[in-house]
């Protein structure tokens, strides 16, 4: 039997996929295992409930959720879990994602969830943002994002020649 991966992400449709995968490309490049699904509050409320529910137990560290419109995924699956969950408001024809940046950043006081950017900036973000979490307690890992951030800052010229 596999281990459970430290990184759970969800997303509320298949279609939300293109930009989740961001936080997957981030999570890979710095050698953190994830695990990847779909998982919709409105569609498939049972299995959110079974996920969040089980999510600890299971042995996932973080919880990356992302969802667009009535973006009710993260706060739900926050309620249902003590894990830190990252959500990332996915673009919708609505203004371009603002509708689901409010659903998921609006929470009420109590049940937090650390809301990202909306899109693929958000998503990657969270990768990373999961990885820092798990840094804490994972020093090869820090080391990693340490080498991750020096190579992203050497790769930003200052000039602008073509
Ligand atoms: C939300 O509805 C999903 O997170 C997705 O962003 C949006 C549209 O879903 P589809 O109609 O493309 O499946 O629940």
């Amino acid at each position: 039997m596999s281990e459970t991966p430290a990184v759970a992400i969800i997303m509320g449709s298949r279609s939300d996929w293109p930009t989740l995968k961001g936080a997957a490309e981030s999570l890979d490049a710095l050698g953190v295992p994830y695990e990847a699904k779909v998982v919709s509050a409105h569609r498939t409320p049972d299995r959110m409930f079974a996920f969040a529910k089980g999510a600890k137990a299971a042995g996932f560290k973080v919880i990356i959720a992302g969802a667009g419109g009535a973006a009710h995924l993260p706060g739900m699956t926050a309620s249902m879990t003590e894990l830190p969950v990252l959500g990332v408001p996915v673009e919708s024809k609505l203004q371009n994602g603002l509708d689901s940046l409010l659903s998921i950043v609006q929470m009420p006081a109590g049940v937090p969830v650390g809301t990202l950017a909306v899109g693929l900036a958000g998503a990657k973000n969270a990768g990373l943002l999961a990885a820092q979490i798990l840094a804490l307690s994972d020093p090869a890992l820090a080391e990693r994002l340490a080498a991750h951030r020096a190579a992203q800052t050497a790769g930003v010229a200052e000039t602008v020649e073509d």
